[in-house]
């Protein structure tokens, strides 16, 4: 704190350095926020709630597979686990 006094281009240093903290804090808030809404977004495109089925592996012959719908097979909360965990969209035709 005696630096601070001594020395006003030290002071205005510390106060740079903290508004670059408080805005990389905003920013990484700022990219939780929209990954969250993004979260939502995907809820929303849920396979089962457009009417779909959720399979391991390829879909019947009468049902075809919508890779804009995600699943989540193993119930993890995440559809980003793969094909072979998660399961693929099929929507019959
Ligand atoms: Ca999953």
């Amino acid at each position: 704190m005696l630096k601070q006094n001594k020395r006003g281009a030290e002071l205005t240093l510390n106060v740079i350095v903290i508004a670059a903290i408080v805005l990389f804090v905003l920013v990484v808030l700022l990219l939780i926020f929209t990954g969250r809404i993004g979260g939502f977004q995907k809820e929303t495109a849920k396979c089962e709630t457009q009417g779909g089925v959720c399979t391991l592996g390829a879909c019947p012959e009468n049902a075809r597979q919508v890779s804009t719908l995600v699943c989540d097979l193993n119930s993890d909360g995440d559809s980003k686990d793969g094909p072979g965990v998660d399961g693929v969209c099929c929507v019959s035709v």
